[in-house]
């Protein structure tokens, strides 16, 4: 059988087990964006970042040793997301919400691709890059700071609190850091009562969001996986989709406007 017999033969199955779902969740990483011009942590970046490892500048103690370093490689990522936008794959997942509206996306992604694809209540696990707040949260947590409306020099680094004076972050998780209990909560509770679990584009390495599919699995869950490439995710997957979420995702939802 070919590749793409096979993925055809997938794509039938897949939409027969979401169209008979009481609960689908969906969960994404980098990959889904990756069609919207977004590297992903495994791309290597370019210019000055390409000497970086993502995973030793999005830490806290990083920040404290280089605050100016850390930020600037957060200005990187916001410029490259600004011109981004959603791809045929956010799009299908905001069309399977329409269909199915307690569908639910829980995502890894810092960008709001997804929202502006018209998903609903997305989950959040690791913040938004488009956000920033004290690094001491000094208001208490979440202490929201909106620099533009700052008077601040790049040059010197980060901006400033305006109520204490301090280092300004952006307002995602880094590694060593806790996940935002709220949105941890929410995505635990709904994976045990998730009977179809679509997880697109992660490769399933950071944890706690690598753990969901196996909270879900051991819940009875049917797991769906859409990736180009095998992670250890595969290894539980009861239906593996190999190909890019932006082709294998609208053709699901084809396939369940078809039947
Ligand atoms: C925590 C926000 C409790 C920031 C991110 C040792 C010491 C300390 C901690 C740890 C340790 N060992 C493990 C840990 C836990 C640690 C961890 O998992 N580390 C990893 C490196 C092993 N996790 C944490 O620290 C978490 N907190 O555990 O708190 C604690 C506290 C203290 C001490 C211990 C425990 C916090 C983790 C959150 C980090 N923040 N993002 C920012 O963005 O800058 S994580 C970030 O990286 C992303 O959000 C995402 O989660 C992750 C990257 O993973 P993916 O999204 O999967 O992307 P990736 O590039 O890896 O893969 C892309 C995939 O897409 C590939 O499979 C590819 O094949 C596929 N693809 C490509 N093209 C396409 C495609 N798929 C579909 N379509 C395509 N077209």
């Amino acid at each position: 059988m070919s590749d793409e017999d096979r993925l055809k033969m997938g794509v039938q199955q897949a939409a027969a087990r979401l169209q008979a779902a009481r609960q689908i969740t969906v969960l994404t990483g980098a990959g889904v964006s990756k069609e919207s011009g977004i590297p992903t942590f495994r791309d290597a970046l370019d210019g000055l970042w390409a000497q970086y490892d993502p995973t030793q500048l999005a830490t806290p103690q990083a920040f404290l040793i280089n605050p100016k370093l850390v930020w600037e490689f957060y200005e990187y990522r916001r410029r490259l997301m600004t011109p981004a936008q959603p791809n045929p794959g956010h799009m299908a997942l905001a069309a399977l919400q329409r269909r199915y509206p307690s569908l639910r996306v829980i995502t890894q992604n810092v960008d709001d691709l997804h929202e502006r694809a018209g998903s609903s209540d997305v989950i959040r696990l690791h913040g938004s890059i488009a956000l920033n707040r004290c690094f001491y949260d000094c208001q208490g947590y979440p202490t929201r700071i909106d620099v533009s409306l700052l008077a601040w020099d790049p040059a010197n680094g980060t901006p400033l609190c305006p109520h204490c004076g301090r280092w300004v972050r952006p307002d995602v998780v880094w590694f060593g850091e806790v996940l935002p209990s709220e949105e941890l909560d929410r995505a635990v509770n709904l994976l045990q009562r998730t009977d179809v679990m679509l997880v697109v584009g992660t490769s399933g390495l950071v944890t706690p969001a690598a753990d969901m599919p196996w909270i879900a699995g051991r819940s009875g869950a049917f797991i769906i996986e859409v990736n180009p490439d095998l992670t250890p995710i595969s290894e539980i997957a009861d239906l593996i989709l190999r190909g890019p979420s932006g082709e294998v995702l609208p053709r699901i939802v084809e396939a369940i406007d078809a039947s």
